[in-house]
């Protein structure tokens, strides 16, 4: 079974996701309020494999001490090591990399270790908001910001072998359907990239 976390931080659409990829509104969302209180691990069996997709707490809601009593309910609830890969999720349609930004990045390594950032995936949700003739540039300045951020925080742990950018990188948007002409199925996506 390929295994893999959603994190980031509070409304960037993990629980959306998981409604999106597996086509049922099987996660709880919510468009005003933080949402998801709980892991959750949500597995299905589709023709390529079966698959479970882990949906987390969203980080940046509140203070700090609750980003560190959600961060200490994902180690517990999930084991890392059979986890395929973390995906790290962020909306395309904030081009300022904020400081809570900053901070959620900075517990996640803290928390959960720094080796985590060698089998991460990066994910861009509210992709549909952008204009599509900016989504290119854009695209190219949030994954920097984003990658050079983590490259910095991992070599100050001392990550071995060095942080080198992020396994997969996808634009989706979980709402807006037929946003982009060049769109590939997500599940064979899932499936590789071993
Ligand atoms: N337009 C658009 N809206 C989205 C997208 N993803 C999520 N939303 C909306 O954003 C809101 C928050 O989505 P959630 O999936 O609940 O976000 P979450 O990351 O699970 O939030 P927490 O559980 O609080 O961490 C909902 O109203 C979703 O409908 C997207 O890709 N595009
Ligand atoms: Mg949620």
């Amino acid at each position: 079974m390929r295994k893999f976390v959603l994190v980031g931080r509070t409304g960037v659409g993990k629980s959306s996701f998981i409604n999106s990829v597996f086509g049922q509104y099987i996660a709880e969302t919510s468009k005003y309020e933080a949402c998801t209180k709980i892991v959750q691990h949500h597995a299905y069996n589709s023709p390529l494999g079966d698959i479970c997709l882990i949906d987390t707490p969203g980080l940046a809601e509140d203070d700090i001490d609750c980003d560190r009593k959600y961060l200490d309910l994902i180690k517990s609830s999930i084991n890392f090591d059979t986890v395929d890969a973390l995906i790290y999720i962020s909306r395309l349609d904030e081009t300022r990399f904020r400081p809570d930004e900053k901070r959620t990045i900075r517990l996640l390594t803290e928390k959960l270790g720094v080796f985590i950032w060698n089998k991460a995936w990066l994910i861009f949700t509210f992709s549909a908001s952008v204009y599509p003739e900016k989504r290119q540039i854009v695209t190219i300045n949030k994954k920097k910001q984003i990658e050079d951020f983590v490259r910095s925080i991992t070599s100050d742990y001392g990550l071995n072998p060095p942080f080198q950018g992020f396994q997969v990188r996808l634009r989706v948007d979980n709402i807006s359907k037929n946003w982009t002409s060049k769109s590939l199925p997500i599940m064979p996506i899932l499936h590789q990239h071993k």
